[in-house]
């Protein structure tokens, strides 16, 4: 039995997975590897842990011929804010660094989770219940990288029969770690700052509608759709996924109903620029029917279940 790698995992989802993968799979090795040297101590007391760039080619083939990876969660990956502040660097890690990975998994015979996002669309898809094939001209370098990690997705599983999966996620909301440089940062950057400071600055307009998935049902999806049946994965770019849409401002409403003192103002920055070109919804029915996906969480039940997850780290 080969072991399971993760890149990128002290970010978002990185960090929750991992620990995931570990319980599900206590008899096989799974290989945390981030370029940070610092990881949750959730991932870190586990191990095994190494330090990786995912852009040093040379560096992955040997990370999966040392640890004799047969699938990888290539999770590693600047996001959409980050992004437009330093393009190089965001198209270097997220097509080098998914090039690089496809190479290695195509030379062992690996299979692939990797992230897509709804950051594919752009200002001239349709922006409600946007379906699986609408038009794809992103305005971000992000979204352009994701694109254009889809296509090479798929030719690497046409071409050269790589079985490589991967879903469009949306904004994702969590409490172990929080993200970084994405535009829907905010949602849980909300309502962490609900519970520690009873304030909190948005930094786009109380009106920005995004699709959002709680963090459970993120690693649920990845787990659905890499334990489907080869046969039942018929879409090897990318496929749509969501599970909620909610405003910033309906946000805010629903942590009063748990915080009534909590004090939120809206202060748009460029990201504003960003939400407005992404999709308001997301048709997911491909998603649904080829592999069973059904998130768990809406927006009431992902507010009840952070707000005490948070709520009991915080007062530790
Ligand atoms: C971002 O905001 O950049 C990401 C995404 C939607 O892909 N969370």
């Amino acid at each position: 039995m080969g072991s399971v790698l993760v890149t990128g995992a002290a970010g978002q989802i990185g960090s929750e997975l991992v620990v995931e993968l570990r319980r599900r799979l206590p008899d096989q090795a799974v290989v945390a590897a981030d370029l940070s040297t610092k990881l949750p101590p959730g991932v870190q007391e586990q191990g095994p842990n190494i330090t990786v760039d995912v852009t040093d080619g040379a560096q992955i083939a040997r990370v999966f011929e040392e640890h004799g990876v047969d699938t990888v969660y290539h999770l590693a990956g600047i996001l959409s804010a980050t992004g437009e502040q330093k393009p190089r660097l965001a198209w270097n890690t997220n097509i080098g660094g998914l090039y690089n990975v496809l190479e290695a998994a195509r030379t062992r015979g690996a299979r692939v989770f990797w992230p897509s996002s709804i950051s594919v669309f752009g200002p001239d898809s349709p922006r409600v219940n946007t379906p699986q094939n609408a038009v794809m001209i992103p305005s971000t370098i992000y979204g352009a990288s994701k694109v254009a990690g889809e296509l090479l997705c798929n030719y690497y599983y046409h071409r050269f029969g790589v079985d490589v999966r991967s879903v469009r996620y949306p904004g994702i909301v969590s409490s172990e770690t929080l993200p970084g440089g994405g535009t829907t940062d905010y949602a849980a950057r909300m309502y962490y700052e609900a519970i520690e400071r009873g304030q909190y600055t948005c930094f786009v307009r109380r009106d920005t509608t995004l699709p959002m998935m709680y963090i459970p049902d993120a690693i649920k999806a990845a787990f659905s759709i890499m334990d489907a049946e080869s046969g039942r994965v018929t879409i090897r770019t990318s496929y749509n996924l969501t599970a909620m849409s909610f405003s910033a401002g309906e946000l805010a409403e629903e942590i009063w109903k748990h915080i009534p003192n909590f004090e939120c103002t809206f202060e748009p920055d460029f990201r504003q620029a960003i939400a407005d070109s992404w999709p308001v919804s997301i048709d997911d029915s491909l998603a649904r029917a080829h592999w069973g996906w059904n998130p768990d969480y809406d927006l009431s039940s992902m507010t009840t279940d952070i707000l005490r997850v948070l709520g009991e780290r915080i007062r530790k």
